[in-house]
């Protein structure tokens, strides 16, 4: 597996380069231009500035997470064919800096959804928390709170511009059944995936977080079934999945390993990270150890071994560690995520040596 690190560029994140570099393990960089709004043209000048600062630090810019995909195309307006070209002249430009994989989703209105970005956990550090009941209230209050409690970070998938026409994305997604964004889907990965095809970039889609619809809004990435019916609609190496165990983790009925025994040869990119559930459907991020939350992690990290996965990896999000989140963008800090990759790497280093040994 190739081990990664989110970063949100040089002038939008506390955690420089030169810190990622002392992280053991570490060889790419999941990157984006996260100034851009979902439908906006990419500039080639821009994306070369951002892939020449990784490369120049000696990783590699194999994965962008996410080129967002614009509401339109979602919804299945008319002027989606607009979108569809702006995003593929992103994917031909992203293909000439050495771009291998995109990471995207296909959620209406929101991208992943907390209720809390501060819980206490017994141990005095905190975490990104969802809590069921909070979600009958108002989706602008819940918004407005988030946003606030983010202060000057911005959140990947919480765009403020976006999110402030709210009434006006549920207006527009009010006749978007499951089946009608599903068709959308289809209609969006027919276009692309032929370009990916010939410029050989492998789309990989986010699975809905959490795995299930929200504020009546369809979410159709959410278990072994949706995601089969995902992948058999374009079959082609290059329509695969992110295949993120903190998202599929919050509905315990998802055997994440078996899962990822089904799909591994369409999974080019893992997010690997802890959830704890609750009995009540509540979650909370918890430390990568599979001990801490309700995804046994070491079990994931088997079933990626066994299959002899070598696509990329990222810790996902982190807890908030030591008083970091005084200084941090939300799930994204530096200590609970650099502890993440020596547990993700010491259960992957000991399973190759047990092989080795003929342990296995
Ligand atoms: C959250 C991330 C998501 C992810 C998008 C991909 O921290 O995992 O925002 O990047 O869903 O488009």
């Amino acid at each position: 597996m190739n081990m990664t690190w989110r970063w949100y560029g040089q002038d939008n994140d506390n955690i420089m380069l030169d810190h990622i570099r002392q992280i053991p393990g570490v060889t790419g960089i999941v990157w984006s231009l996260h100034e851009k709004v979902a439908g906006e043209v990419w500039e080639m000048e821009r994306i070369r500035e951002v892939a020449d600062q990784i490369t120049g630090k000696g990783f590699s810019t194999a994965v962008v997470e996410s080129v967002n995909v614009h509401d339109d195309i979602k919804i299945g307006l008319p002027s989606r064919d607009k979108y569809i070209d702006i995003y593929i002249d992103t994917i031909r430009k992203l293909a000439t800096v050495g771009v291998k994989v995109i990471c995207y989703n296909f959620m209406p209105v929101f991208d992943w959804t907390r209720t809390e970005l501060y819980k206490e956990l017994p141990d005095g550090s905190n975490a990104l928390f969802y809590e069921k009941a909070a979600i009958s209230e108002n989706p602008r209050q819940m918004v407005d709170r988030i946003l606030q409690g983010a202060g000057s970070f911005t959140m990947p998938g919480w765009e403020p511009e976006r999110l402030a026409k709210l009434d006006e994305l549920f207006a527009a997604y009010a006749d978007v059944t499951e089946e009608k964004l599903f068709d959308n889907l289809k209609y969006f990965l027919e276009q692309i995936i032929p370009v990916c095809e010939e410029v050989d970039i492998k789309m990989a889609i986010h699975p809905d977080d959490p795995a299930w619809p929200i504020f009546g809004l369809p979410r159709i990435i959410r278990s072994r079934d949706t995601i089969r019916r995902m992948l058999d609609m374009v079959d082609s190496p290059y329509n695969g999945l992110t295949f993120c165990t903190g998202s599929l983790g919050t509905n315990p009925e998802n055997d994440l390993p078996a899962m990822i025994r089904e799909f591994h040869d369409r999974i080019h990119f893992a997010h690997i990270r802890n959830v704890k559930v609750f009995d009540n459907g509540d979650f909370i991020e918890v430390s990568h150890r599979g001990k801490d939350g309700s995804v046994d992690i070491a079990e994931v990290v088997r079933a990626y071994h066994e299959n002899g996965f070598k696509g990329y990896v990222r810790p996902d999000h982190g807890r908030h560690l030591w008083g970091e989140e005084k200084n941090c963008r939300p799930g994204y800090g530096l200590y609970d995520r650099a502890l993440g990759i020596m547990y993700l790497l010491g259960v992957w280093d000991s399973l190759d040596n047990a092989t080795s040994k003929g342990v296995e």
